[in-house]
């Protein structure tokens, strides 16, 4: 594993956790940050001893946005030829769970690296947000889409127009935070929950994720056939067979991601 000037990561028993680190920047997201964050994650999906993934920031910062420095002197020129965004496109190749512990800002691009991860926990101090409109500018990866897919039209229009910052209690009671935390053990609970997580059996929580993407993602016809697919396709596995026969024998079953 490489390493890594913008990122820490670490591994306790089978989660691993990988720390934005800018703390003077409030973690903003500079090209080789994300481009650490994506190599650490696909990295970590193709280890068989991780079998949950998680991403946090500081107390102060998740990530309060895209490196506003890196991008003043950005030209539509610039951006088409080095396209600094189709590296967000892996994120949704990583199969393995991945959970968000929020503190502090989650703003911008920073907002949106959170949407990409599949449960989202937060310190009741977090604050979200798209305040790139004060900047003249928008979302570029995915704000607009995967908020108003959780929002709707109008709600999602008023947080991207107005640019203001979402208090961590009402991006819970909108849907968009999995669940609230107080400040000093949203780390600790988030562990906890991943833990859990990753004593499951691993092709079921695969399997149920990409169903659950492609209920978010495509016509609701097309997500019945693959949850129906994947449904079939779990009993040719042996967690399968030791989850059904530890229920009948009523005891604590041992899955092995076969
Ligand atoms: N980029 C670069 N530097 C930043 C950023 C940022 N996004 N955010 C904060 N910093 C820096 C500040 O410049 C400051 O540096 P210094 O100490 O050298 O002056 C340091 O972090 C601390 O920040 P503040 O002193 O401003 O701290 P405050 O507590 O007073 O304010 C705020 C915190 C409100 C979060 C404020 O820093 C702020 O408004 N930051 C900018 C937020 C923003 O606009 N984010 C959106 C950026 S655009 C974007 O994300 C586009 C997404 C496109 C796709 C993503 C691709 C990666």
């Amino acid at each position: 594993m490489s390493n890594y000037e913008c990122i820490k990561t670490s591994v306790e028993n089978a989660v691993a956790v990988i720390q934005l680190h800018r703390p003077d920047v409030l973690n903003a997201l500079n090209r080789k940050m994300v481009d650490e964050i994506v190599d650490a994650l696909t990295f970590f999906d193709n280890n068989n001893k991780i079998k949950v993934i998680v991403l946090t920031g500081n107390e102060r910062a998740f990530a309060a946005g895209a490196d506003i420095d890196e991008m003043a002197n950005e030209t539509p020129m610039t951006l088409e030829r080095v396209d600094p965004f189709a590296v967000w496109d892996k994120i949704a190749l990583v199969k393995k769970p991945i959970i968000a512990a929020v503190q502090g800002f989650a703003l911008g691009g920073g907002f949106e690296l959170v949407l990409n991860c599949d449960l989202i926990f937060a310190a009741e101090t977090a604050q979200f947000g798209f305040p790139e409109v004060n900047l003249g500018v928008m979302p570029g990866a995915g704000g607009t889409q995967r908020l108003t897919k959780i929002l709707g039209k109008t709600k999602a229009l008023q947080w991207l127009w107005l640019g203001d910052m979402m208090p961590a209690k009402t991006a819970y009671e909108n849907g968009i935070v999995t669940r609230l935390f107080a400040q000093e053990i949203v780390v600790a609970e988030t562990m906890k929950v991943a833990h859990r997580l990753a004593s499951q059996p691993p092709l079921s929580l695969r399997l149920i994720k990409e169903a659950v993407h492609k209920a978010v993602d495509s016509p609701l016809a097309d997500g019945l056939q693959l949850e129906r697919k994947n449904f079939y396709l779990l009993f040719s596995s042996a967690d399968q067979k030791e989850g059904m026969r530890a229920f009948i024998e009523k005891r604590k079953p041992n899955f092995k991601g076969e």
